[in-house]
């Protein structure tokens, strides 16, 4: 186990990115303003599946570039990247064969960024994870979370993972090279053998990728703290805090309240002097490109880091 996670112990500082239709959203649904946590913002508005489906079809990241977002976090010091491949709205950032909810079928985007980002990744030496919600998936009549459009007393969870999640499960570690980390979120109301079964998926095909502790049930093979937590003192094992740049980690057209380089810095030499990795959240605007200012202050915390030696 301590051979497995090395790379990871070793990293120090990941990046997390938050993507996908609420993006583009950023904050705005049917004409009403959500400040903070934009990736819920279907939830929180209670927009119907079908509509939210219809309102996805308005994502176009047309000015995406894999190779740009990778150069940035090398520059900006980071050893490894986590992509939202499906938040809890349940679309998928590649071009799934499970569901047609996904980047390529149902918007005009049409292509898949996730393979482009996979070999940028490779070719830069940044290893990849991908976020998988597992249990919660807003878009499916049996998944997890959707209460008003789906009756939650006649959803059958087991029918849901055996049909979606462990087959979209199967096609990220399939299609997309090797893989660091599987971060799987919110495991709900999965028991004990539920959870087991995601972290056996993994293992089965990618016997290196390390899969957070969020799959549930005290397993998965490093520990994540809760959003925006760093713990008192040192602790054991691998473990990360993760934090997000600004009040959301879908991308806000409301909210510059970004933490500046300094700030960056101080909480990534806190959480290393108590033996863990920070990964810091960047939300990616809709159109592709990276908010202005999380460019600037993670190129900036880099160029700390170089200065003093530490990247
Ligand atoms: C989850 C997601 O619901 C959220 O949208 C985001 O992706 C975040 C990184 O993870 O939210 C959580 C999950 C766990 C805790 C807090 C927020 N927690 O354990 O404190």
């Amino acid at each position: 186990k301590g051979e497995k996670t090395r790379w990871f112990t070793e990293a120090k500082f990941g990046l997390f990115l938050h993507w996908g239709p609420y993006s583009h959203f950023a904050g705005d649904i049917r004409g009403k303003r959500y400040y903070g946590i934009t990736e819920w913002i279907m939830n929180r508005d209670k927009t119907p599946a079908a509509e939210y489906a219809q309102l996805a079809g308005g994502f176009n990241p047309s000015e995406f570039n894999a190779e740009e977002w990778v150069r940035i976090a090398k520059a900006s010091g980071v050893k490894y990247i986590v992509l939202t491949a499906k938040h809890h709205d349940g679309f998928a950032m590649w071009d799934s064969k499970v569901s047609d909810f996904d980047i390529v079928d149902a918007t005009p985007y049409k292509k898949d960024p996730i393979k482009a980002l996979a070999a940028a990744c490779k070719k830069e030496g940044i290893k990849l994870g991908f976020y998988y919600s597992q249990f919660q998936d807003w878009h499916e009549p049996n998944g997890g979370g959707n209460s008003w459009d789906f009756d939650p007393k006649k959803k059958d969870y087991a029918s849901y993972y055996r049909g979606k999640s462990l087959p979209q499960i199967t096609e990220l570690l399939s299609n997309y090279g090797e893989l660091g980390i599987i971060w799987f979120d919110t495991p709900g109301n999965m028991n004990k053998e539920e959870s087991a079964a995601f972290l056996e998926k993994v293992h089965q095909l990618q016997p290196n990728c390390l899969v957070s502790s969020r799959v549930g049930n005290g397993l998965g093979d490093f520990k994540d703290f809760g959003d925006g937590e760093v713990p008192a003192g040192v602790v054991k094992g691998a473990w990360e805090a993760i934090f997000t740049h600004n009040d959301s980690w879908g991308y806000s057209a409301f909210d510059q309240n970004f933490k500046t380089p300094q700030e960056i810095i101080r909480l990534l030499a806190e959480v290393a002097s108590k033996g863990g990795n920070l990964m810091m959240n960047i939300g990616p605007m809709g159109n592709g490109k990276l908010p202005a200012l999380s460019e600037k202050y993670f190129r900036a915390t880099g160029d700390w880091l170089k200065l003093n030696g530490e990247a």
